[in-house]
């Protein structure tokens, strides 16, 4: 039963008392919201419901929906025709960072952006790293700039934003290697990237995006928090939303590192990806 569902069966019995509040802010820390956003969520509710004498359940859901929607944030992240765009994509280990990459370029080519794209293969430390996005590039037919495995990052940016002079490209997606939050050093090393990019390119339209797997629950915040620390994140991109989760952590994100989400994973294919809809990520979390 996915969450949406669980929700809809809990309204569709629910009894409006004071316990509905309770069990609901239950249902929400179950649904990856976290403990204390679920129960300033179901107390806000609660108000609004009693100032408003709503107590049919079905009203008390549709007040939910615009609650949350005042508390979750979504970025429509489209790249600027005629300057440079730059989305270096970030992430801890397998969260699918490589894959996104490849989508988002197919994406924007398919969604009417008419300059074409790069792919900078940043990811110099994982074996076939580099391999993998150039396979990649061949399918889809996107040009990958990459380096040896070993090679400083850096340097791997420094070249693509050169190629993209050279071609007259509008956007570089630079995939960087996975690494684990709790993992200081690493997660430093991205300030030097984040440095590289800014000096070379000042005038580039310049965003960074954290990949977060879905499934992960509330230690996404912990990833946002750590990434968040050594660079300046613009949004997050929430994948693996077709397998078992529940989804409350884009609100979560929104309310305690204020990170939109831009889009979301939904498959492992170059097509399975689509801009983050607040509405309709509310509409299916609530199961409406
Ligand atoms: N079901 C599903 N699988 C996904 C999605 N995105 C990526 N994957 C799969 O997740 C696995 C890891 O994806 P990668 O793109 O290699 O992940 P990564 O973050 O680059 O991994 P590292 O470079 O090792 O850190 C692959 O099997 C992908 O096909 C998604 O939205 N849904
Ligand atoms: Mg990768």
């Amino acid at each position: 039963m996915s969450f949406g569902d669980r929700i809809r069966s809990f309204f569709g019995r629910a009894v409006a008392n004071d316990a509905l509040f309770d069990e609901l802010a239950d249902l929400l820390v179950e649904g990856d919201v976290g403990a204390q956003l679920a129960y300033e969520i179901s107390d806000e509710l609660k108000e609004r419901c009693g100032r408003s004498a709503i107590s049919d359940p079905q009203a008390i859901r549709r007040e939910l929906k615009s609650l949350l929607l005042g508390r979750g944030r979504e970025l429509l992240l489209t790249p600027e025709p005629g300057r440079l765009n730059i989305y270096l994509v970030l992430g801890v280990n397998g969260v699918g960072k490589t894959t996104t990459c490849a989508k988002l370029a197919h994406y924007y080519g398919k969604s009417g952006f008419a300059e074409p794209s790069i792919l900078a293969a940043a990811d110099t430390f994982r074996a076939a790293a580099v391999d993998q996005l150039r396979i990649h590039g061949e399918r889809l037919g996107i040009r990958v700039v990459a380096q040896g495995q070993g090679a400083d990052p850096g340097a791997v940016l420094w070249d693509a934003l050169d190629a993209a002079r050279a071609d007259g490209a509008g956007l570089v997606i630079a995939d960087t290697a996975g690494r684990m939050h709790t993992r200081n050093d690493l997660v430093r090393e991205l300030a030097k990237i984040d440095k590289v990019v800014s000096a070379r390119a000042p005038e580039a339209v310049y965003r960074r995006l954290l990949v977060l797997d879905s499934t992960t629950g509330q230690n996404a915040l912990r990833q946002a928090e750590s990434f968040g620390n050594a660079v300046q994140l613009d949004a997050a991109i929430l994948t693996k939303q077709d397998s078992s989760a529940k989804g409350g952590m884009a609100l979560a994100l929104a309310k305690e590192r204020n990170l939109p989400i831009a889009f979301i994973g939904t498959g492992e294919g170059y097509d399975d990806i689509s801009p983050f809809s607040l509405d309709t990520f509310v509409d299916g979390f609530l199961g409406l």
